[in-house]
């Protein structure tokens, strides 16, 4: 039934009432703040709300892990006059054009969000919304530097919440709730946020390989269903397989940090029709398929020079926890997404993820190589045998630069060296 949550126009007097939050103590800065604005007479105009924020992003350069993408967390707290029980709207959006959603939640009764985006390494700006009552307001952020999102801010003034529709009461507006009717999700964020990625293996794990990364290539993307707290209540995939330049035979694996979840899963060959679709509740989600034996999803390596292009099968999947999982907790894109490898038995697991009793990545080859690298949307992978560093001419200075130049390395490959689709 669609009703509203507030009728007529709430108002909350700004800055007594924020004095009058508990965490307020003569101790704590804000309170100094606070009493420095009220000295100020800084009150802004009836019906409007005004928001300082306080930044504390932590900044610097995180470790190397031959990562393409970033994934940086948000720590938010909204100090704000809203009725008790309603959050504050925070979102995070792609500051381009097309305005992609990034992340999405409401503050909790602490006035605290936290969560994880995750952007392509060329992205500098990200745009911050805020949403109180029917005030708007946003902040761009320059993440070149930044590790860690975590603004503090003290929202003053009138709250309107005049006709604010929650159909489903879930604290997200029906104007910005992706599932206005659905009380347990309110936002779906794709990753990335356009396109999809190319991930490419190495298959000879532990021995050191060609650095053709061509063995096993797909096409990966994920759509997450946030609720009103930022978690992940439901995660679906979409691969594709698009070459294997070897003679092992693999499976995709995926692990994901929950432990009972509904999974269904739908196979489809090449020309799109649906083959296979399962539907199961597990108990673990550690290293389960997400695509079959490679001997079976592809007819063409697609790896020569001359050779017609032929993408093979694709799946779909959908995991529904049974507890929403942290963001946080899946890591960095594509989250544990790893070739099992059939003729070996081994798994090849991207980096920053299993590191032995000596801290060492066990996915580090030891020239210092990954066996798992990921590009963001439609890559050409180097030809049988080109080394990865004779494909792009500009991988070599990106990783000598622990990423920092050179971000775009993929989108120049050298002529001839590198598959044609
Ligand atoms: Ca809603
Ligand atoms: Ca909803």
């Amino acid at each position: 039934m669609f009703y509203y949550a507030w009728v007529g126009t709430m108002k909350r007097i700004l800055l007594l009432c924020m004095l009058a939050f508990s965490s307020c103590t003569r101790e704590d800065p804000n309170y100094v703040w606070l009493l420095s604005l009220a000295a100020g007479g800084q009150t802004p105009p009836s019906g409007e709300t005004s928001v300082t924020v306080d930044v504390s992003d932590v900044t610097g350069s995180p470790d190397f892990l031959f990562d393409t993408t970033r994934t940086i967390p948000v720590f938010i707290t909204v100090r704000d006059p809203v009725p008790q029980g309603s959050g504050t709207l925070v979102q995070i959006l792609d500051s381009s054009s097309a305005q992609e959603l990034l992340f999405q939640a409401t503050s909790n009764a602490q006035g605290s969000v936290e969560g994880t985006f995750t952007v392509n390494q060329t992205t500098k700006l990200v745009t911050l919304r805020v949403t109180i009552g029917t005030d708007v307001h946003t902040w761009t952020i320059n993440i070149t530097d930044v590790q860690e999102i975590r603004r503090f801010l003290f929202v003053t003034g009138e709250v309107n919440m005049t006709l604010v529709a929650d159909a489903d009461s879930d604290g997200v507006p029906d104007s910005q709730d992706a599932y206005p009717l659905d009380a347990t999700r309110s936002a779906i964020i794709r990753v990335p946020a356009q396109g999809f990625y190319t991930v490419a293996f190495e298959d000879l794990y532990p021995v050191q390989g060609d650095a053709d990364f061509n063995d096993y290539v797909a096409e990966v993307r994920y759509e997450q269903d946030l609720d009103a707290s930022g978690r992940v209540a439901r995660m679906r995939g979409f691969v594709r397989h698009i070459a294997r330049g070897a003679g092992y035979r693999h499976t995709l694996r995926l692990t994901l940090p929950t432990t009972s979840s509904s999974f269904h899963s739908k196979l489809f060959a090449a020309n799109g029709s649906l083959e296979l679709e399962n539907e199961t509740a597990l108990t673990s989600f550690e290293g389960i398929e997400v695509m079959p034996n490679s001997g079976t999803t592809i007819s063409s390596a697609n790896s020569a020079a001359g050779e017609v292009y032929a993408p093979g099968k694709s799946s779909e999947f959908e995991v529904i926890p049974a507890t929403p999982m942290a963001l946080a907790s899946l890591g960095n894109a594509p989250y544990d997404l790893h070739l099992h490898v059939v003729n070996t038995g081994y798994d090849i697991h991207f980096l920053g993820r299993y590191l032995d009793a000596n801290g060492h990545d066990q996915y580090l080859d030891p020239s210092g190589f990954p066996w798992a690298i990921m590009i963001p949307g439609n890559w050409s992978w180097p030809l049988e045998r080109v080394n990865m560093h004779t494909a792009y001419p500009k991988f070599q200075e990106w990783y000598q630069s622990a990423g920092q130049a050179q971000t775009d390395w993929y989108l120049t490959p050298a002529a001839g060296k590198v598959f044609s689709k």
